[in-house]
């Protein structure tokens, strides 16, 4: 059954995907509770945007299939961790793990799943903070633990993960010396984007000591 026929014909595909959107949304109420909170204690935002998508019906049908699963709610729920997706952009490195923290500490959130692609970059220079995190919604049947694939990274992260997305990532461009050149070329993007989250974490740094001490912290001052 090719996934146009399947959801069609089956009003519990679209049920289900309602759910997914609801997990979302509760995902999106808490993030944006603890920015709210840490803005008004610290005059600061830890979260710039957030963005969401459930997983287009095809994309679904192709990865359950890629792994050798079937097209039906129970094969969905079981195995794909991805059909609701929530990016969180954060403006600095320390935000994503603050705002990681705050809402897995929440008692009604389980964690099952921890990428840390910041600590370990992929090869190709990928950076961001992955989660696969469990969140109970309430629907008229009775409650139900909904999954969801947090992506929490930077505005340079995002940045780079989002062209990358366009010009390269999934996309057969193919191999050879060429190929090569274009990805060693994009890694390095990736580094020079790490390299001024840094120093914005740095410059970040010496306000708060300038503000606190009325001096610079000594020993960054010649680095920058
Ligand atoms: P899309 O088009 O963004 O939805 P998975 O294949 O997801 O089951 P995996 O590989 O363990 O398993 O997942 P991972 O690596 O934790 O996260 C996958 C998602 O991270 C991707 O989703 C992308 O959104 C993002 N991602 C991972 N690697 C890269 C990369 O090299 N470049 C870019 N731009 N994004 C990346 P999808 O579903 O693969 O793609």
């Amino acid at each position: 059954e090719n996934p146009e026929d399947f959801i069609r014909n089956n009003k519990n595909f679209n049920r289900l995907m309602m759910k997914y959107r609801c997990a979302i949304r509760e995902l999106q109420t808490k993030l944006e509770v603890l920015d709210d909170e840490f803005s008004v204690a610290n005059q600061r935002n830890p979260i710039s945007s957030i963005k969401s998508r459930i997983k287009k019906p095809a994309s679904i049908y192709d990865k359950l299939r890629r792994r050798g699963f079937p097209f039906t709610e129970a094969s969905i729920v079981e195995n794909l961790d991805d059909v609701a997706g929530v990016r969180v952009i954060c403006p600095f490195i320390k935000d994503i793990y603050e705002v990681a923290n705050l809402l897995t500490s929440q008692d009604d959130i389980t964690v099952l799943k921890i990428k840390d692609y910041i600590e370990s970059p992929k090869p190709n220079g990928y950076r961001s903070y992955h989660m696969i995190v469990e969140i109970p919604v309430f629907f008229s049947e009775g409650k139900m633990p909904m999954r969801a694939e947090l992506q929490i990274r930077t505005i340079g992260m995002d940045f780079w993960a989002s062209l990358d997305h366009q010009l390269h990532y999934k996309k057969d461009i193919g191999t050879g010396e060429a190929i090569e050149a274009i990805e060693s070329e994009l890694r390095k993007c990736a580094e020079t984007v790490n390299e001024t989250d840094r120093h914005m974490e740095e410059i970040k740094r010496m306000i708060a000591v300038f503000q606190t001490t009325g001096r610079l912290p000594n020993e960054t001052v010649s680095q920058l």
